[in-house]
């Protein structure tokens, strides 16, 4: 038995993408952000940070979506470079890099969606979180100028890895300044294996489809 730990529009995205490219089957359980359950000793069982995702499989809990993607790539031996493949090194550092574009996605989420009331916000750290958002965006617009995919090769699991991003960006940077990266985000969100991403719903946190960055 499989079993994600997940929320809609959150990095659970990224597994429940590749569990769906990789075929295999798995149930879902679906948790909120606001309602204090990822604080429960249950869940924090599961992932100690209270952090989603976490994936049961193999008789264990795993969290941190980097570790899940390269664990199950590697146990199915699909979708990612083996060692000492070319492309290998490219593979890691993608799917970390993603990891770097959700850390500036979520510090804009903390300070556009769940900061309250809104005087609590400071703009110079908002400005600069979309500056540094905007970096990461650059220079995945530059990666994809010449492939289809984050690997020459063709698909794999560090695609998988921008799930979320994928979700998450347009909402704080203007598509127009990045076609490669919103052509891409299109060709993604196309695949059959996103469907499921789709179906699980949306983030009840998201109100507006883009945040301005408020004067000052
Ligand atoms: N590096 C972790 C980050 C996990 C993470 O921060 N997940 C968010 C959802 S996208 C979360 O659970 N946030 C709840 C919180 O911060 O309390 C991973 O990639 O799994």
């Amino acid at each position: 038995m499989i079993r994600l730990h997940h929320i809609p529009g959150s990095r659970s995205d990224r597994i429940l993408w590749l569990l769906e490219e990789l075929g295999l089957e798995y149930e879902l359980r679906t948790w909120s952000l606001t309602d204090g359950s990822l604080r429960t000793p249950e869940f924090r069982d599961l992932s100690p940070a209270g952090r989603i995702p976490a994936l049961e499989i193999d008789g264990r809990a795993i969290f941190e979506s980097g570790a899940i993607v390269q664990y199950l790539t590697e146990r199915e031996g699909r979708l990612a470079p083996k060692s000492g493949e070319t492309e290998r090194a490219d593979f890691l550092e993608w799917v970390s890099f993603a990891e770097t574009q959700a850390y500036q996605l979520q510090a804009l989420n903390i300070h556009h969606v769940f900061l309250r009331p809104e005087a609590a916000r400071s703009v110079p750290h908002m400005k600069l979180d979309t500056m540094r958002l905007a970096v990461t965006a650059k220079a995945l617009e530059r990666h994809l100028q010449d492939r289809e995919y984050i690997l020459k090769s063709g698909f794999s699991a560090a695609d998988c890895m921008f799930g979320f991003n994928l979700y998450a960006t347009f909402r704080f940077l203007h598509e127009t300044d990045f076609p490669n990266f919103a052509a891409y985000r299109d060709r993604m969100m196309a695949r059959p294996g996103y469907a499921a991403v789709k179906a699980s719903g949306e983030n009840p946190l998201y109100t507006r489809d883009f945040y301005e960055l408020p004067d000052g």
